[in-house]
């Protein structure tokens, strides 16, 4: 055996040495270690079996067409209600112009999210793709969360099978991870009520992956969640990816508390954030990849969730859209420059790859 920890995570390290899969209990376990280092060390293990050194980033942007939101969650600090006086919705034409900055700057994909917004016929989504389509052929559109598409089926009367068609004709070419925020009830409804449920969410990435749109998935932990809750979410997203295959990668989301409803609370620690990447990379056993997303993070901690399982780091954001700016750690802008952002890998130790969204190796002609 490779590992011998002072502690009872040797039956774990043998299992995972082995390649078999954790329960429910032993995802505890792992959480209530008192040895942080036996944990990293672990997820690392299985990391580096997976990547090697390679740890993954993309240029990206983000766009969040709309604040306008009729769900009133608890730990958001971004959604407004119509009449608000900073309430807004970016045209059809502004997104394109979105786009062509960002394209111009060789971002390869376009994240888009917005709020639940009753305002917006659904023309507007087939038309903001297909725009998009036309102008940047090449840029891939990953856009709208289970949330997003649960509202819009419901809202707009069409079947999900119909729904993602659509949007995929238009050119939705993946979605993001969000909306997930943590499945197990009584909290989910405690800090986010009026969206779908655990069970909706799962069924609508099912549905994109048998329609073959990749989705993400996400998990908003270090606010009023139990351990328990963070580990029956990630045993939930383990049995659906079992199912349908079609979740690239996994991203922890850390709690921001500023200007939200919650804001009393001190959302997660450093140590609490390392464990959680740790535990999310053996959890998930059929996920390939672990995202550090360094906006909610911050760098420095970001750059040592690498050692802890994580093997990408997102993006350079360029411009990091209105949403990004409610939720970040990193004050005022969000954005890194390329060279930043592998800098940021290199110095921690990883080899630095730029990838796409569906994690081809992007090669650029040497400037
Ligand atoms: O669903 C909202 C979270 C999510 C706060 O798929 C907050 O590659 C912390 O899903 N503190 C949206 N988090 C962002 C998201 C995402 C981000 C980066 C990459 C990908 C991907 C997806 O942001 C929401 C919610 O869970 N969020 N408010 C907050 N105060």
């Amino acid at each position: 055996m490779q590992f011998s920890f002072d502690t009872n995570l040797n039956r774990i390290a043998e299992k995972v040495e082995a390649g078999e899969r954790l329960t429910f209990d032993e995802g505890i376990e792992l959480y209530t270690t008192g040895d942080l280092n036996a944990l990293g060390k672990l997820a690392d293990f299985e990391r580096r079996k997976r990547h090697g050194r390679t740890t993954y980033f993309n240029v990206n942007r983000h766009f969040n067409h709309t604040n306008i939101c009729v769900a009133d969650c608890k730990f958001c600090n971004f959604y407004r209600r119509s009449r608000d006086a900073d309430a807004y919705t970016h045209s059809v034409a502004e997104g394109v112009e979105i786009a062509r900055a960002a394209v111009a700057e060789g971002a390869t994909e376009l994240h888009i999210v917005g709020g639940l917004n009753t305002k917006i016929p659904f023309s507007y989504y087939t038309d903001l793709f297909a725009a998009l389509k036309e102008n940047f052929p090449r840029l891939h559109v990953k856009a709208l969360t289970m949330v997003e598409l649960d509202f819009m089926a419901r809202f707009y009367k069409m079947s999900d099978e119909d729904l993602i068609e659509r949007l995929k004709a238009a050119g939705m070419d993946s979605c993001p991870g969000g909306g997930a925020e943590i499945f197990a009830e009584p909290t989910r409804s405690r800090i986010c009520d009026h969206k779908c449920d655990a069970d909706r969410w799962l069924e609508l990435a099912g549905k994109c992956h048998a329609a073959g749109v990749k989705t993400n998935a996400t998990m908003l932990y270090g606010h009023i969640e139990t351990l328990e809750d963070r580990v029956d979410h990630l045993v939930r997203l383990r049995e659906q990816q079992d199912k349908s295959g079609g979740f690239q990668c996994f991203i922890p989301l850390a709690f921001y508390p500023p200007d939200s409803a919650l804001s009393s609370l001190p959302g997660p620690s450093g140590v609490d954030s390392l464990k959680t990447i740790a535990v999310s990379r053996l959890m998930l056993d059929n996920f390939d990849h672990v995202k550090a997303y360094w906006v909610m993070l911050g760098k420095p901690l970001a750059q040592t969730a690498l050692h802890f399982g994580a093997n990408d780091l997102d993006g350079t954001i360029t411009d990091g859209g209105e949403l990004t700016e409610a939720y970040s750690v990193e004050n005022g802008e969000v954005k890194m420059s390329k060279q930043q952002l592998v800098d940021l890998i290199e110095n921690a130790g990883f080899e630095a790859v730029e990838r796409d969204t569906v994690y081809n190796r992007v090669e650029r002609a040497a400037v």
